[in-house]
């Protein structure tokens, strides 16, 4: 697997950087290519229609009632079991853009695929490193847009300016469900849609506060393929998220904590801690 590439101009990658470090995240366009875009898609789609037994178990539609995503749930940690979403995960233009953003050599921690077909709930305002509680640092997510995204099929927001906010511990429900209570927008701070189209990635530090809404378009999917990477220099991170894989894809171990060794200390005034 070739893991090094210099697939964007230099200039492109510094405004990337500068970005990142006054808002915490940067849009990188067209990363990725339309037709690899609708592999990608092809991809989920004939994983939900034969499903993974032990992996991923959709509901019917019938079986789902009136909750799709019982029906389109996502998809977690594809890359444990699926080689394509490995090397999706490992891709070199993402391993690229993250050196230049870090400044040192990433680790993959987690894949993931999101259907969110119309009528999908959307994700609570959250901070990732509170689920993955990276040490040293932080984790870095990147989410790469399937198809064009706007408030109105459910886009991610954002609040710029977060990535120095330390992980706030207040009550939160479920991860997936933004009916529950997540995280508020701090005071003097806006939460800003992020628009993007198929094959642009969103990257942003595991502070930044960040969600999404429902899907309330009658027919636009808002299909997206996110990671979440940790600095080389991890010592530990929380439990369920080993082996880390170097971006040549060795996988690597590190100490596993656990819940009540977060940033929170424990569970108290959380609902549960879900996996991310
Ligand atoms: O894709 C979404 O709607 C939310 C994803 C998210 O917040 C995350 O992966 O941390």
């Amino acid at each position: 697997m070739s893991t090094s590439c210099s697939c964007f101009r230099r200039s492109d990658l510094d405004a990337l950087k500068t970005q990142f470090e006054e808002e915490g995240y940067c849009l990188a366009r067209q990363v990725f290519a339309g037709e690899e875009i609708d592999g990608v898609r092809e991809h989920f789609q004939d994983m939900h229609d034969r499903s993974v037994p032990g992996f991923y178990e959709p509901l019917s539609l019938e079986e789902a009632g009136d909750d799709i995503l019982k029906a389109y749930p996502r998809v977690m940690h594809p890359h444990r079991f699926c080689p394509k979403s490995k090397g999706w995960m490992l891709d070199k233009r993402l391993a690229e853009i993250l050196r230049v953003l870090i400044g040192e050599e990433p680790l993959a921690v987690q894949s993931m695929y999101y259907f969110k077909p119309p009528g999908a709930r959307g994700q609570a305002l959250h901070q990732d490193q509170f689920y993955l509680r990276v040490q040293p640092g932080t984790c870095i997510a990147a989410w790469t847009a399937l198809d064009f995204c706007d408030e109105k099929n459910g886009c991610m927001m954002v609040v710029p300016k977060t990535a120095d906010l330390p992980i706030e511990c207040g009550k939160r429900g479920s991860s997936y469900d933004a009916n529950a209570s997540g995280i508020g927008v701090p005071a003097g701070m806006k939460v800003v849609p992020a628009i993007m189209e198929p094959g642009d990635t969103l990257l942003f530090n595991g502070s930044v506060i960040h969600g999404s809404g429902p899907n309330r378009s009658k027919d636009r999917w808002r299909r997206s393929f996110i990671c979440h990477y940790a600095t080389g220099d991890c010592e530990s991170i929380a439990e369920g998220y080993l082996p880390l894989h170097t971006m040549e894809g060795k996988a690597l171990y590190r100490e596993a904590t656990k819940a009540d060794q977060g940033p929170c200390g424990g569970l108290e005034g959380n609902e549960a801690l879900p996996i991310h």
